[in-house]
């Protein structure tokens, strides 16, 4: 059995090159770091990579994580600027035995010893929308949190192994040094080859809170089919977060087990996903909440023409 399930609809060109190769018997590991690569190479993704958006300062700080479920091994950045494919960096890490989590000036410095490429990560286009934000944010006190997306990878071999690999530009507009869940082992992903793998995008400070992907392969370990792991956990931190806290932000999750069975989990309106196995050809579907259980259906022509246009229109400053 093989299989691959990504977070939102920005990750359907890596996915479709990286399942065919699953199903050629390659590395789940390599599937996994080369679609969220292609992520992060493609500049009107704007909140993965080059092109993703900046901090407050103007600063493209990026995250990214990487972790293989055979030997629990992980690597993750934070912060890194101007570095090609944090991704990359983030895998690298994870076979180091020491100094698994890196983040800024010390992070782009390993990077650069190691023969990563320097990139200017910022875009013109990006800085359209950061001046257009600031605009609005002064205009009509916007919350300048709004918008994000985190590319989450989980791969599955046909050897039985499984990895995952995250990379974000993190929450627009956040402060220079912060970082989310998608570097932070067990939040913002986790994988065991032995039981699956989860990995979760929305506000990273709410996703911390639950320890997301590590609960839900958990629950997964404990007996739980991926869909109900998925919807138990996100559902329940959405309950506590509100009666404790007062408040809950986006929670976004995808999971696969290691029989390839999958399951996403949503508390917004729209959450898409991609997932590809040796059963389920290549599909991008759209979830959606209903009460306590998350539903999801394809996609159809005229949603995906909607989003081609709307991720590369003009930004109107
Ligand atoms: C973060 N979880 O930095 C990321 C952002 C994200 O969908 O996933 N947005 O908090």
């Amino acid at each position: 059995m093989w299989g691959i399930i990504a977070t939102w609809r920005m990750a359907l060109e890596g996915v479709s090159e990286s399942a065919p190769q699953l199903a050629a018997g390659s590395a789940a590991s390599t599937a996994v770091v080369d679609a969220v690569a292609a992520v992060e190479d493609f500049p009107f993704y704007k909140s993965v990579g080059y092109g993703g958006l900046p901090t407050e300062n103007g600063e493209v700080e990026l995250d990214a994580a990487f972790m293989d479920g055979d030997t629990l091994a992980f690597g993750a950045v934070g912060n890194l600027i101007d570095i090609a494919n944090p991704v990359r960096v983030a895998q690298a890490l994870s076979r180091q035995r020491y100094n698994s989590l890196l983040v800024g000036q010390g992070a782009r410095e390993w990077a650069l010893e190691q023969g990563f490429s320097d990139k200017a990560m910022l875009t013109e286009r990006a800085m359209q929308h950061y001046r257009k934000r600031c605009r609005e944010t002064l205009d009509k006190g916007l919350s300048p949190y709004d918008g994000h997306d985190t590319v989450g990878i989980i791969g599955l071999d046909k050897q039985g192994s499984m990895s995952v690999a995250t990379s974000t530009s993190g929450l627009f507009m956040k402060k220079r040094g912060r970082i989310g869940d998608s570097p932070i082992m067990g939040s913002g992903f986790y994988c065991d080859s032995e039981t699956g793998a989860a990995t979760a995008t929305g506000v990273g400070e709410d996703l911390m809170k639950g320890c997301t992907s590590y609960e839900i392969v958990r629950r997964m370990a404990g007996g739980m089919t991926p869909q109900q792991a998925a919807d138990s956990v996100v559902f329940e931190l959405e309950d506590k977060l509100m009666s404790r806290f007062g408040r809950v932000g986006d929670l976004s999750v995808v999971c696969m087990n290691r029989h390839g069975e999958f399951g996403a989990a949503t508390n917004i309106k729209t959450f898409t996903f991609v997932v590809a196995t040796e059963k389920q050809p290549l599909t991008v579907y759209l979830a959606e909440r209903h009460r306590e259980q998350t539903c999801y259906q394809p996609v159809d022509e005229a949603w995906m023409q909607a989003y081609a246009a709307r991720i590369r229109a003009p930004i109107e400053e």
